[in-house]
């Protein structure tokens, strides 16, 4: 599920990301990787603050193993074990490998995005290889160590006019408030928490929701 060069991705609404720390175990996290795959998403993100690269590369690795080539798994932070896992693509934040860094590793057809937190971000990462852009957090979270300060509705209006690179917005998004957040002018939203309880249940609704 690669990509042709230069050619814009086309991202789903919602974006999904499994993050390690939700879950008291591996085995937690694969069963509600399996449940969004059965609500027939087509993306994922695993993201993992806490592992060792290897704990990361085995769980990557179970995660290509038990969802197939069904969905299309992109790795938080590290383009490496992206490629070892057979990822579709990796996430990088202004703390990770550069856009062009990453992409180096990655070869140039699988996805890449790059978070950002203010216009100046987004105007740097607009000339990037970066398939895609993300803005955060729109809203507070507790799902991220120290978050940036909260860029709002605002925030994602003044980035929407900076890039013509697919938009994802990130950071407290839930089915409540998922509309104006595409309203502002995002493509896409990424969501951790309000996914974790029936995730099957609430994919579904988000997918009603954003349709
Ligand atoms: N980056 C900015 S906010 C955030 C990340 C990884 C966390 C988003 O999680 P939630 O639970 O959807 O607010
Ligand atoms: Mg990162």
């Amino acid at each position: 599920m690669h990509r042709t060069s230069d050619a814009m991705i086309q991202l789903p609404r919602l974006y999904p990301i499994v993050d390690r720390s939700c879950f008291s175990d591996q085995q937690e996290l694969l069963a509600m990787a399996r449940e969004l795959s059965a609500a027939g998403l087509p993306l994922l993100q695993y993201r993992d603050k806490l592992g060792s690269a290897r704990e990361i590369l085995e769980l990557a690795l179970a995660l290509r193993r038990q969802l197939g080539n069904s969905l299309r798994l992109i790795l938080n932070d590290r383009a490496d074990l992206a490629r070892a896992a057979d990822f579709d693509g990796v996430h990088v934040g202004q703390e990770d490998l550069s856009v062009e860094g990453a992409r180096k590793v990655i070869g140039p057809s699988l996805w890449l995005g790059v978070s950002t937190h203010c216009p100046e971000q987004v105007e740097a990462a607009d000339p990037t290889s970066a398939d895609y852009v993300a803005i955060g957090p729109v809203f507070p979270t507790s799902s991220k160590a120290r978050p940036d300060p909260v860029v709002g509705l605002e925030g994602v209006r003044k980035v929407r006019r900076l890039t013509r690179k697919p938009l994802v917005a990130i950071g407290g998004i839930t089915r409540h408030n998922c509309q104006s957040v595409l309203a502002a002018g995002a493509d896409a939203v990424a969501v951790i928490s309000d996914l974790l309880r029936e995730p099957r249940k609430s994919a579904e609704e988000f997918l009603r929701i954003l349709d």
